[in-house]
């Protein structure tokens, strides 16, 4: 394998630092906390840490509204500090990866600053600034210039009083998007990033990037159920000019680096062949996309309408992207972020017999796929959704807009709880549980979001001491992914799509042969009449199982049992 496919054997985890490891009893995770868990980390084995952002910012959106792309939040620590933590990470063999948010700034960046305080000020073109709807005098209901909805309800335009023109933000009002069309924006975010790479970073997560082209002149978007609002993603998703500008970036701050860096796209609606342009080497575009696919498919008529995911549809997912990347491109892997709900409560069980064995199954199935894994801080230790109690709880900008506008509207508040309780991204935000001391282990203050009442029982001390936890089984599928050339090379095949509960693959490489037999339900599930082909693989070797050894390899499976097997 050339060095500059080197991700290709790599397994990435995610840090929240917010939520990760307080230093200093402030109750909010810093970068400090974070050099104080490597070894940790360097014990799970993981190859990058990618870091949410820790710049300077107001925080209205936790960090991905930034207000000085080359300063570190003193929440999180200082530049001293960030020094120190790639130091002290390369010193183990650990890359890191910075979270870049270049679709938008702050409002309180010093771009935007002097690009709202007159119609003519020369950053005036560096976002998107439009007078109101022609015939609409400006602030009055339906004059923003396109009917788009932003990612964070109500309208994606905001006026500003003072020069009485609109400016964009996709996100929250606190985030106003950049003008990619103007080539000084684009060259003082490639400096920015040079920046950081002199500094010794190993690459970034490049947050939305796939929406910082739109179509010109903006146009409206179709009307959104039930709303006045319209989508505008048609109109900014993978637009016109995205490949141009990511391969201008790519010639201005990737090539020629002595070291093959990491480039991750973040890809809300891409589609598989959007996916293959984006990361076939030889573009020079990005290394690979995270695609939102499979996380979309248990959400029905809107975001909040949540539920339980059908194996096959999602089998028919993640196989149709192992695909059509088979032979130019790349993916991603991954079952939750900071934005989703925890994978073990929304694709496993988290009830107490099965929580287990079930976080294992995950890691098999989702580590044995071709792609890089990415594993979100906690993950690992079969973290769980938290049970939040009331409208209170919630605190990440997305609920509580969603909140007030549902309950507005009239909504009943009970089902808008209830949707949030499956669907905040405050799930994914809890504080990592450390051991069984207060606060979990993670702070000596007030943690800013509540523990997960379950910590005394879920936590990596316990993990780490215990040898069948879910801990040491990623430890030994991160491991594999090293030793056994198949995982990150091998051709993958889907077995039995259409079975309702059984999710199986094999991955075939110079001779080698693997199996993954995953049975993602609370009962036992036999084989025989359902995998062809299975008595050849009746003297294979077990080289994970999550449920002790069976039988035999090919016996029926237990409830969440998953086996890795080898021929
Ligand atoms: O979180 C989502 C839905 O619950 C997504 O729509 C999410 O907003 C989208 O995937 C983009 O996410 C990224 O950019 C956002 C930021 O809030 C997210 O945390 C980040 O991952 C704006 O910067
Ligand atoms: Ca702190």
């Amino acid at each position: 394998m050339s060095d500059d496919l080197w991700f290709r054997e790599a397994v990435v985890y995610q840090i929240y630092p917010r939520s990760f490891q307080d230093s200093n009893g402030d109750g909010i995770g810093d970068v400090p906390g974070i050099i104080s868990r490597l070894d940790y980390l360097e014990q799970l084995g993981v190859d990058v840490v990618w870091l949410s952002p820790i710049y300077t910012s107001p925080q209205d959106d936790n960090g991905y509204d930034i207000a000085d792309y080359q300063d570190i939040d003193p929440t999180f620590g200082s530049l001293a500090d960030v020094d120190a933590l790639i130091e002290q990470a390369h010193a183990r063999g650990i890359r890191i990866v910075m979270d870049l948010v270049v679709n938008h700034t702050s409002d309180e960046h010093p771009w935007f600053v002097e690009s709202r305080s007159s119609k003519d000020n020369p950053k005036r073109d560096w976002y998107w600034w439009q007078p109101s709807r022609d015939g609409h005098e400006p602030g009055t209901v339906g004059a923003e210039p396109t009917n788009w909805e932003s990612f964070f309800s109500g309208p994606a335009w905001d006026l500003d009083e003072a020069t009485g023109e609109y400016y964009l933000h996709l996100f929250s009002r606190k985030q106003p998007d950049l003008n990619w069309e103007n080539p000084e924006v684009r060259e003082a975010v490639y400096a920015m990033m040079r920046w950081w790479l002199d500094r010794g970073i190993d690459g970034f997560r490049m947050d939305v990037i796939n929406m910082i082209s739109k179509v010109i002149p903006l146009p409206d978007g179709a009307l959104l159920p039930m709303s006045q609002l319209g989508d505008g993603t048609p109109h900014f998703l993978n637009g016109p000019r995205i490949h141009e500008f990511l391969q201008e970036m790519h010639a201005s701050v990737f090539e020629g680096r002595p070291e093959k860096l990491l480039t991750v796209g973040e890809m809300p609606g891409v589609t598989v062949e959007d996916a293959i342009l984006y990361t076939d080497p030889a573009r020079n575009e990005v290394d690979m996309v995270f695609q939102f696919e499979h996380v979309g498919l248990d959400i029905g008529a809107h975001k909040w309408d949540r539920s339980r995911v059908d194996l096959r549809d999602l089998k028919a997912s993640l196989g149709r992207w192992q695909e059509a990347l088979a032979e130019v491109g790349w993916n991603s892997l991954y079952w939750n972020n900071h934005d989703q709900p925890r994978a073990v409560s929304r694709f496993g069980s988290d009830a107490p017999e099965h929580r287990v064995a079930s976080a294992k199954l995950l890691a098999t199935v989702l580590h044995l796929h071709r792609g890089t894994p990415y594993v979100y801080q906690g993950e690992e230790l079969g973290m769980t959704n938290v049970p939040f109690a009331t409208a209170a709880d919630f605190l990440d900008i997305e609920s509580v807009n969603y909140y007030d506008l549902a309950v507005a509207a009239g909504g009943d508040v009970e089902q808008i709880l209830a949707n949030l309780r499956l669907g905040s991204r405050d799930n994914a935000r809890s504080p990592m549980q450390w051991d069984d001391s207060a606060n979990a282990g993670f702070s000596t203050g007030k943690p800013w979001s509540a523990t997960n009442p379950n910590y005394p029982e879920i936590n990596a001390a316990a993990a780490v001491a215990d040898q069948d936890s879910v801990f040491h089984h990623y430890r030994r599928v991160i491991e594999l992914r090293h030793t056994e050339p198949t995982i990150a090379h091998g051709d993958f095949t889907m077995i039995a799509p259409n079975h309702p509960t059984l999710y199986a693959f094999t991955r075939s490489h110079e001779g080698t042969e693997l199996l993954v037999l995953a049975n993602f339900s609370g009962d036992d599930l036999a084989l025989a009449d359902v995998v062809e082909d299975l008595d050849g693989w009746s003297d294979s070797t077990l080289l994970l199982g999550n449920l002790g050894t069976p039988t035999s390899p090919t016996a029926p499976l237990g409830p969440w049992e998953a086996r890795l097997l080898k021929r």
